[in-house]
Formats: structure tokens, sequence, C-alpha cells
């Protein structure tokens, strides 16, 4: 007998990006690179969170714009390939449903306690809407929606994760095997990718400082220039120790494009300046970043395309949105609607 006829199904993956900004390198090596190395694996869906960029109420042209854009990016980075679905969170209205079932098996204490919601709170704080607060449970929904097996994401959505799984076991302890624990899926090098300017803090697509962040869809010159620019440390010496936060940094960052290890880095930087640490980021920078781009720029000049791509996507992630969506209003005992 056919020994693929008996295997066990395949587990799925699912991670989404809000398209609040262009993404950087640290989204990119910490999230997205994740996602396209388990694209062939899994049956995966990735896709653009809208609806969670409208807790800092962004400016409605530039969202828009921004998740033409960020769908353009998920599909440059080939993650539509096998079974997989690339699609946008707000073209399945089965997220908002299954939030608020979730938002009610979810208590005030636990959001409250979110690290994210404080740090947003207080950068955000002329607009502290209930959206911010809840913003776990609609990613909790986005998850449990597909049954997801594993969430490739940064270290940074490590604590959204852990309630994601405490609601779906809440869930189940009280209804029966309904959704499927998540588990994340963190990669080793580059979970937490820093500021070039500020080292002690998260490279962010929100950093007002446009130096902090290398995007992906920066220039070579830009990229060298960010990587020139880059905060190290008085020492010139390439090699990964404490307190060496700058340098530690670049290393992880020239790791991840290259494949090489800390220990080879340091070798064949010995006795070199920082300077030409940077200008060797730089290339690999640009060369992991190059074909991403060409394939970006080829998709974004066919907008006809895209929307097709997005309408097949949102179909597909719907037919599996809706069969998770239904098994849970039938256990809490809504009255389900009979249409034809
Ligand atoms: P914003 O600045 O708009 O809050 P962000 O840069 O934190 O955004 P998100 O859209 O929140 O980006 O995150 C997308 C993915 O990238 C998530 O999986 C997140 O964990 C990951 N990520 C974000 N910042 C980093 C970073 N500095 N290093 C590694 N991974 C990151
Ligand atoms: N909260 C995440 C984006 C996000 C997400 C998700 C990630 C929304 N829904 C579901 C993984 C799974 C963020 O800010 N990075």
């Amino acid at each position: 007998m056919d020994s693929s006829a008996i295997s066990a199904p395949r587990k799925r993956v699912l991670s989404l990006i809000q398209p609040t900004s262009v993404p950087t390198i640290g989204n990119y090596i910490g999230a997205l690179r994740n996602w396209a190395a388990m694209a062939d694996d899994y049956d995966c869906f990735y896709g653009v969170a809208d609806l969670h960029a409208l807790t800092i109420r962004p400016d409605p042209p530039a969202l828009r714009r921004q998740s033409t854009e960020m769908f353009a990016m998920l599909l440059a980075l080939g993650l539509r390939r096998g079974n997989n679905v690339v699609f946008v969170q707000s073209h399945v209205p089965e997220h908002c449903q299954l939030n608020w079932i979730l938002t009610c098996y979810t208590q005030f204490g636990e959001a409250a306690r979110m690290t994210q919601f404080k740090d947003k709170s207080a950068s955000h704080a002329d607009n502290v809407n209930l959206g911010l607060f809840s913003y776990p449970t609609l990613m909790a929904a986005d998850i449990l929606i597909y049954q997801a097996d594993y969430v490739p994401i940064g270290a940074d959505q490590k604590q959204h994760l852990e309630l994601s799984r405490d609601i779906a076991e809440r869930f189940n302890g009280i209804y029966g095997p309904t959704f499927t624990a998540p588990e994340p899926y963190i990669g080793k090098i580059g979970s937490r990718v820093m500021s070039l300017q500020d080292p002690t803090k998260k490279m962010s697509k929100s950093d007002p400082n446009p130096k902090g962040a290398i995007s992906i869809l920066d220039s070579p010159d830009q990229i060298v220039k960010k990587c020139k620019s880059a905060v190290t440390d008085s020492e010139a010496s390439v090699h990964y120790a404490e307190g060496k936060d700058g340098v530690n940094n670049l290393m992880t960052i020239f790791s991840a494009c290259t494949g090489q290890t800390f220990e080879r880095i340091e070798r064949d930087f010995a006795g070199k300046g920082y300077g030409d640490f940077k200008l060797a980021l730089a290339e690999a920078v640009i060369e992991e970043l190059r074909p991403f781009q060409e394939e970006y720029r080829r998709l974004m000049a066919d907008p006809a395309s895209l929307r097709q791509a997005a309408a097949e996507g949102a179909e597909a992630a719907a037919r599996a949105a809706r069969r998770t969506t239904a098994k849970a209003m039938k256990k809490v005992g809504l009255w389900m609607a009979e249409r034809g």
C-alpha cells in the first residue's frame, strides 16, 4: 500500500503582519523569512492584518495603499505556493465574528497584562481605544479560526501567542475539542533585531527615526548609508560579547543574511575595522533583498492580477474560517440560521 495514503495530515501554519508601514529587515529576519522557509513543508495561511492596524487610526488612503503593497510583498516573497493561502484579514469577516465569541472567554485582567497594550497605550496616549485593548483576542481569532499548529513570529509576540493558547485551552475545557492550541515558532537567530541607532530598542517599522531601521524596499544606496551610520562602540573589534549591543545586532543581521556563524564572521573580520564590516553587511543585505524587490516591482505593475489574487485568497481562507466559526457558534449555543 502507498504509505502516503496513511500519512498524517499536514500541520497548519498561520501568521499575519500589520500593514502599518513597509516591513523592516527586523520583520523580515524575525518573521517573514521564516514564513517563506515553512511554505513548502506545511499548509500555510499568511495574511495582512489590516483590522489590527485600525487600532492606531491610520489615514484611510494610506491604509488602503499599504494593505495592497503588503499583500504584493507577501506574494513577492513566494508565499503563495502549493496549498498555501495569502489573504487580507478584513476580506474574511468571520475573524470578527469569532473575535467576539473569544472576547467573552477572555478575562479583563489577562488582556490588561499584555506588554504591547501597555507600550502602545503609552505611545498613543491620546487614543487608548478598546481595539488596542482587545487586540490579542482578534489575534487569537486569526490563529484559532484556521486551527493553526504553528505561528511564526518574532519574540515580541510571544505573550500574545500564549494568551491565544490559554483561550483555546479554556474553550476546549468547557465545550470539548474545538480549537487546536497553537505553538509559537520563534527562530533562533534574529527573533529580536534591534534598532541601528539605539540597539537597546527593537527595530520597528514605525520608528520615527528613519536611520534606525532598514526597510525591505530600501535602495542599495539607502542600505549602505544606514549601515554606515549604525551605532557601534569604540573598541573597533568585530566580535559578539556582552555590552556590545550595536555590534552584536549587526552580526545577527549579517549572519541571518549570509548563513555564516558568529565564529566565522569573527575570523573573517579579525583585525579589520567596523568600516569594512559595515560595507560587507550592506552588501549582504542588498543581495538578500534583491530577488524579492525585483518580484515586488513586477507585481505592483499589474494591479488587476493583484486584485484577482486577493479575491482567490479571501475565498480559500473563508472556506476554512467558516468551518471553525460554525463549530464555535454551535458549541456556545447560538441558534444557527439556515440560509439558502
Ligand atoms: P509596528 O512598529 O507597526 O508596531 P512592528 O515592526 O513591530 O510594527 P509587526 O507588524 O507588529 O511589526 O510585526 C510583524 C512580525 O515581525 C511579527 O511576527 C513580529 O514579531 C516580528 N517583528 C517585529 N519587530 C521585530 C524585530 N525587531 N525583530 C524581529 N522580529 C520582529
Ligand atoms: N499582532 C501581530 C500581527 C498579527 C498576528 C496575527 C501575528 C495579527 N494577527 C496572528 C501572528 C498571528 C503583530 O503585531 N506582529
